[in-house]
């Protein structure tokens, strides 16, 4: 039976990735999911799979090297998916040095614990043993709003947020791991995700939420940045196919060819909110394009994001499956049948955080 490290599997990315890989292979696998839960970090998430014999949650945090290192002791892990990060932009402006210690520091814990434990005494490494990388993007920059030009696996690294400098200074050290001792691992650099379990900080969720309340509907500068949208469970699947199909050291990026302005999307939301609420639901009037409001720009906002998923097509035969107007509906669905999820997650907290970052906007 093949065991899994997951880091970060309380956020949302990696609470989808756990879901997917039990509904792909049951009992066939172990997981041991290891977060520190931070404010993005939510075990409610997983509650449905907790009970499971073959799934362990440990609460520690990536730059502690003592309590990484004991879990490999104590486990022979043969995978790693590494997923967990300071993850959201408008923080690492506001605090970026929490996204250095996590996403660097972290990861270089991770991939010390890892090759101890991996590591043979001639160079080489125990059998099938494999380390992935979650990473984004953001770490080529900002592309120009020409529909042709598109982010390849060959593109110069050109971060400007500190949360996307962070994620790049992570992508070198597993580069220089991979170059320098032979790591077996690999990195995948994936578009922006959307989906259940969203922190409602990220877009997509936060415009939700607000909607629902008649609550004002803040876009950044003029609403036309452009971002290139996945459905989570899409990105999961790939991930599992770069770790199980794709050629060791090999980097690859994963995008949904969903590229939208962020006012199209927007609109999109609040379409499919007055398509879905039933017509005796008292939200219905909360839900109004008359919320949209423009406010004052992201810092060093980059333009447009665009992935051309081409060589993991190519190679392993990945491609996205879910079609936005049918994965926001999914979505939107997923908020509606979860609202204590939502309750619990914009009170304390998270609350100070929003009231902090729209105060002066
Ligand atoms: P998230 O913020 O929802 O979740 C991050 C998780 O990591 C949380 O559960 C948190 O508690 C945990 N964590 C944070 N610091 C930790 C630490 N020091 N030790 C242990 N656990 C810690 O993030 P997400 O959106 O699920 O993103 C997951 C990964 O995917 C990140 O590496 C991110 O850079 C990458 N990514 C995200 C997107 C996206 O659209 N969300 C797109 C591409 C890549
Ligand atoms: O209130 C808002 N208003 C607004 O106009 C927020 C929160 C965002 N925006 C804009 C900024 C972006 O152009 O919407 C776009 C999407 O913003 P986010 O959801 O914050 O995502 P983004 O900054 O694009 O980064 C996301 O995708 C790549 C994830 O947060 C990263 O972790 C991932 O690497």
């Amino acid at each position: 039976m093949r065991t899994y490290l997951v880091t970060g599997g309380a956020g949302f990315i990696g609470s989808n990735y756990i879901h997917y890989m039990f509904k792909k292979y049951d009992n066939e696998i172990r997981i041991i999911n290891v977060d520190v839960l931070t404010y993005a970090g939510n075990l409610e998430n997983l509650k449905d799979i907790e009970n499971r014999d073959n799934y362990t949650f440990i609460r520690a945090d990536i730059c502690d090297k003592e309590a990484i290192s004991r879990i490999f002791e104590e486990n022979d892990i043969d995978r790693v998916v590494h997923f967990a990060a300071e993850s959201h932009v408008d923080r690492s402006i506001k605090d970026p040095e929490v996204f250095v210690r996590t996403n660097v520091m972290g990861t270089a814990v991770m991939l010390n614990c890892a090759r101890a434990a991996w590591e043979l005494p001639d160079g080489s490494y125990k059998e099938g043993k494999k380390f992935l990388h979650v990473s984004t993007d953001e770490v080529y920059g900002s592309l120009p709003d020409d529909e042709n030009a598109f982010f390849y696996e060959t593109s110069p690294y050109d971060p400007h947020s500190p949360y996307s400098a962070s994620k790049a200074s992570s992508d070198m050290l597993v580069k220089a791991y991979m170059d320098t001792y032979r790591f077996p691992a690999n990195i995948t650099n994936c578009s922006n995700n959307y989906g259940p379990y969203q922190f409602p900080e990220k877009f997509i969720p936060l415009m939700i939420n607000n909607a629902l309340q008649g609550k004002q509907l803040p876009v950044y500068g003029d609403g036309k940045n452009v971002r290139d949208w996945l459905y989570v469970e899409d990105h999961a699947k790939a991930i599992d196919m770069v770790q199980e199909q794709g050629r060791l050291f090999e980097t690859y990026n994963i995008g949904g060819h969903n590229e939208k302005q962020n006012i199209e999307i927007l609109n999109i939301i609040l379409d499919t909110l007055q398509e879905m609420l039933p017509e005796n639901d008292p939200r219905r009037k909360n839900v109004s394009r008359k919320l949209i409001t423009y406010v004052s720009d992201r810092k060093g906002h980059d333009r447009r994001y665009a992935i051309a998923p081409d060589k993991i097509k190519k190679e392993i035969g990945w491609y996205p499956e879910t079609m936005f107007k049918e994965g926001i509906k999914k979505t939107i669905q997923w908020y509606f049948e979860n609202e204590q999820w939502m309750k619990n997650a914009t009170s304390g907290d998270y609350q100070k955080y929003y009231d902090s970052m729209y105060k002066n906007r």
